[in-house]
């Protein structure tokens, strides 16, 4: 998948892609990153990017042109058809079928705005799709288009070291986590619960689904809204974990 990031900041963006698992797959191929800078589409001696908003108020705005001239760029690297996407705490939410979508297209360009917005006329004329990472608002977009890159990255063939760790994600997929031990046995006073110590693998993957499950329940049960209904296991263990409380 090729990928081009539009901003005023591409250190922020390549220093980012020398680490970890994006790291791992922007080296192995599975990944290609790029940018393209508004600033290096201007003309002016100042090399402006921004200018005083119309109708007045504090802050700069984006100029329309040095922004859609460099989404032009970016967009002739990425494969024809690839979707323009403005990273915005207005777009529709980002999460993790979305990543999982993504994965699958050949390229993407990924504008990050900084100031007090981008030129509304740039949205209306070289935007496909507002896309917002949560709601809060930051100075830039490149965090939000450095998150965006990173759900992807990890889920590529490949992009993890063992395939396993994918494997087990779709196993629990719209779940949160199970809790996780490594050694000492002991730490702080707390031990690890005596099923992981033992090699009984059916019990440890009934384990880690019940408390996968009772966890989702207590903490976002807005996410069995969006799940698909539950196997007869899953409503099993989640029975289990919910009396098992009760006792408590
Ligand atoms: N919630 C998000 C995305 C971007 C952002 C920005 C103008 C600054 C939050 C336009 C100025 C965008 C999000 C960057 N904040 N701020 O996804």
């Amino acid at each position: 998948m090729k990928v081009e990031v539009v901003t005023l900041f591409p250190e922020m963006i390549r220093q980012a892609m020398e680490f970890g698992v994006t790291g791992r797959a922007v080296k192995r191929g599975l990944l290609s990153v790029g940018t393209e800078d508004p600033r290096t589409h201007t003309s002016d001696v100042h090399r402006t990017v921004d200018d005083r908003p119309y109708g007045g108020g504090p802050g700069m705005v984006m100029k329309p042109e040095p922004l859609s001239a460099a989404i032009a760029a970016a967009r002739e690297r990425v494969p024809a058809g690839s979707r323009r996407i403005y990273l915005s705490a207005q777009g529709r939410r980002f999460d993790q079928a979305y990543a999982e979508a993504l994965k699958s297209e050949p390229g993407v360009v990924l504008v990050a705005g900084r100031y007090e917005g981008i030129d509304e006329r740039v949205i209306a004329t070289s935007i496909d799709e507002e896309l917002s990472v949560g709601d809060y608002v930051l100075s830039g977009g490149e965090l939000p288009a450095l998150i965006v890159i990173d759900a992807v990255a990890r889920l590529m063939d490949g992009a993890l070291n063992d395939p396993r760790s994918s494997a087990e994600e779709s196993f629990a997929a719209g779940l949160l986590d199970w809790p996780h031990y490594t050694r000492p046995v002991e730490f702080a006073g707390l031990t690890v619960p005596e099923v992981l110590q033992g090699g009984d693998h059916e019990r440890i993957r009934r384990w880690r689904l019940r408390e996968a499950l009772g966890r989702t329940w207590r903490r976002r049960p807005d996410l069995f809204l969006q799940r698909a209904a539950g196997t007869a296991e899953e409503i099993e263990l989640l029975n289990e974990y919910l009396q098992e409380r009760q006792k408590q």
